[in-house]
C-alpha cells in the first residue's frame, strides 16, 4: 500500500507556538496566529467531507472530550484521500494527545490500541503493527493541524480508525471509513 505524506501548509490558528513538548516533524507544520488572541480552533468544520477534483478531502478533528468530529465517512476504493486532521482542545498533549490511525481490514483494533499504549517513545504508533497501518497522522497537542495523503484500500469494506492515544479508543475515539466500489 503506497501512503504517501503531504508537506501541505494550511492556515492555522494557534494561541502559542514553541512549546519544548511540541512535535515538530516535517510532516507537520506551525503557523503563529498574527493576531494571537483567538483560541485555537473551537468550531468543527461544517463540511467535513467533500471531493474536489477526485480526491475525497476529510477535514477531522478530535476534541478534549475524546471525540471525533466524524466517526464514519466513505470513499471510492483505490480512490486518492486528503485527511487534515485538528486538534481542536486545549489540554496538554502529554495528557490529551490525539492522532488518527486508519487501519488494515486484516487488523485487529483492540491488539492495536494495547500495543498503541506501550509505544510512547513511538508517539503511540508501534513499529510492530506498521504492517496493519493504512496511514496515520502526527501526535498532535492542542491547536496543531496535521496534513496527510493517502490511497483508499483497493478492497471494498469497512476499515477502521482510531487515536491510539491510550485509552481513548475505548472512550470513542474511533470510527469506520467504509471503502466502496468506484
Ligand atoms: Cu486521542
Amino acid at each position: 500500500m503506497r501512503l504517501t505524506f503531504s508537506l501541505l501548509v494550511l492556515p492555522l490558528i494557534f494561541t502559542g507556538c514553541g512549546d519544548a513538548t511540541s512535535d515538530h516533524s516535517e510532516h507537520t507544520q506551525h503557523d503563529h496566529n498574527a493576531a494571537g488572541a483567538v483560541p485555537a480552533g473551537v468550531t468543527d468544520p461544517a463540511n467535513p467531507v467533500s471531493v474536489v477534483d477526485g480526491v475525497t478531502v476529510i477535514e477531522m478533528t478530535g476534541n478534549d472530550r475524546m471525540k471525533f468530529n466524524l466517526e464514519s465517512f466513505t470513499v471510492p476504493a483505490g480512490s486518492p484521500v486528503r485527511l487534515t486532521f485538528t486538534n481542536v482542545g486545549r489540554m496538554p498533549k502529554a495528557a490529551m494527545g490525539h492522532n488518527v490511525v486508519f487501519l488494515t481490514a486484516e487488523a485487529d483494533a483492540a491488539a492495536f490500541a494495547t500495543a498503541a499504549a506501550a509505544a510512547r517513545d513511538q508517539d503511540y504508533i508501534p513499529a510492530d503493527f506498521s504492517q496493519q497501518i493504512v496511514a496515520h497522522t502526527q501526535l498532535l497537542g492542542p491547536g496543531e493541524s496535521d496534513t496527510i495523503e493517502f490511497t483508499a484500500p483497493e478492497e471494498p469494506g469497512d476499515y477502521e480508525y482510531l487515536c491510539s492515544f491510550p485509552a481513548h479508543m475505548y472512550a470513542g475515539m474511533r470510527g469506520v471509513m467504509t471503502v466502496e466500489s468506484p
